[in-house]
């Protein structure tokens, strides 16, 4: 699941004497970028933490567009594996008693104590297609769980078409092992024959509306819909509880488009989180060949897949004109060449790290680690890699009730981040 299509490995595999031969004539990146970049805010001096060539010769459109100067936490830490027997979990939340909701990509959802160790299981729900990237995603309560018990999930259901994102809801039952009431509230139209990159995440905003990221579906006949406002894929959707369009939304009055949409040209979006510090929606991807990228979200505005983009086709060469900005849309706040596969992303909110309030923290799936990103000014001004040695593709992460970080991988394990 690295976002990459099967077929396409192979013709990697098929071409990696041509990409080898295109990345030794060219070198690396650029002297930026192989080097600490002295005019980031902030910059430590620090060499960044790649030390890959990238794979294409492409320039950043700003100085610490990628690559930001290297950091590493002072603070003397713990990490500790707190539970091994998930099943590939995909969602990760916290409840408000301190538990945890987490969704397992085969179709169930587990309720893990504090601790971590699995207290119930909630079978029961609709039909996943557990297939590719497919299957049970994202989870999420309702702000008022604590008085109405809702949840909120998404998973790829099966058609006749292929299959679609639908997003449910339901009510948590008085014994915590079924959702009672479910209903289907949206489907991402239109349904596609592959099981790749539905995204999804789904969070909640202060006025109880949903925002939703969906995943463009990776064909090569259909990932041009990212850039379609008739198409509810590649998107950020802006939805009511009952999955209607939010009134008021940036395309509501242009003709042919969704009303639901927020944003688009996004290739598939798992990583999203607000940011604390400025209440901005952030949005982390899934790039082509070294064009894993973070977007800072605003209505209305087109974020260029797959007409702008760092990276390369995985099978090799361009992507389209091979273009990495273009009047209109928007350009990532960073990217990453090679790639790290981002999984879910969470701004750091606790207490008990002081110094990394506010950071953002992207699970790593093929790089295998955890990102932390330490943002000033809306801008990267360091990263560094956490867990490195756990050799994990991290899928989630959430700040915990305790201040702690916790994260689930795709190898079932939860792990616990604190303070020694
Ligand atoms: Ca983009």
């Amino acid at each position: 699941m690295l976002g990459i299509n099967h077929k396409a490995l192979i013709l990697v595999i098929a071409t990696m004497a041509t990409i080898s031969a295109c990345n030794n004539s060219s070198g690396t990146l650029n002297s930026d970028n192989s080097s600490p970049d002295s005019t980031s805010p902030g910059t430590s001096g620090n060499a960044p933490v790649e030390t890959k060539d990238p794979n294409s010769t492409y320039k950043p459109a700003f100085p610490g567009q990628t690559r930001a100067p290297g950091v590493k936490t002072k603070t003397a830490l713990n990490i500790t594996e707190i539970n091994s027997t998930l099943d590939h979990p995909w969602g990760l939340r916290t409840l408000p008693d301190g538990r945890f909701l987490v969704t397992q990509k085969t179709g169930t959802m587990v309720i893990l104590t504090a601790n971590g160790k699995q207290q119930k299981k909630i079978t029961g729900l609709p039909a996943v297609l557990d297939e590719g990237q497919g299957g049970l995603l994202d989870v999420n309560i309702d702000p008022q769980f604590s008085s109405n018990r809702m949840v909120y999930w998404d998973y790829s259901e099966k058609n006749n078409e292929g299959s679609i994102l639908a997003i449910a809801k339901g009510k948590l039952s008085a014994d915590e092992t079924k959702i009672e009431n479910i209903t289907v509230i949206y489907r991402a139209l239109p349904s596609y024959k592959g099981t790749l990159q539905y995204g999804s995440r789904i969070l909640f905003d202060k006025q109880g509306n949903l925002f939703v990221s969906t995943g463009e579906r990776a064909g090569n006949d259909i990932r041009m819909k990212a850039q379609d406002l008739s198409a509810a894929i590649g998107k950020v959707l802006h939805l009511t509880k009952e999955g209607k369009a939010v009134n008021n939304g940036p395309f509501a009055k242009t003709a042919n488009a969704k009303p639901e949409i927020y944003a688009y040209g996004f290739r598939n979006p798992d990583g999203f989180d607000f940011n604390p510090a400025t209440g901005d929606l952030w949005e982390a991807e899934f790039g082509p060949r070294g064009g894993d990228e973070i977007n800072i979200i605003r209505p209305g505005k087109n974020y260029g897949w797959p007409v702008i983009t760092y990276g390369i086709e995985y099978a090799g060469g361009k992507v389209g004109e091979g273009i990495q900005q273009k009047a209109g849309m928007e350009q990532p706040v960073y990217y990453w060449d090679p790639v790290i596969s981002p999984g879910g992303m969470t701004f750091y909110t606790g207490d008990a790290i002081p110094e990394w309030k506010n950071n953002l923290f992207i699970g790593g799936l093929s790089s295998t680690h955890i990102a932390r990103l330490v943002i000033k000014d809306n801008k990267v001004v360091g990263e560094e890699r956490l867990l490195a040695d756990k050799g994990e593709r991290f899928r989630a992460l959430v700040t915990g009730k305790d201040g702690a970080l916790y994260t689930v991988t795709d190898g079932g394990k939860m792990f616990k981040i604190t303070k020694k």
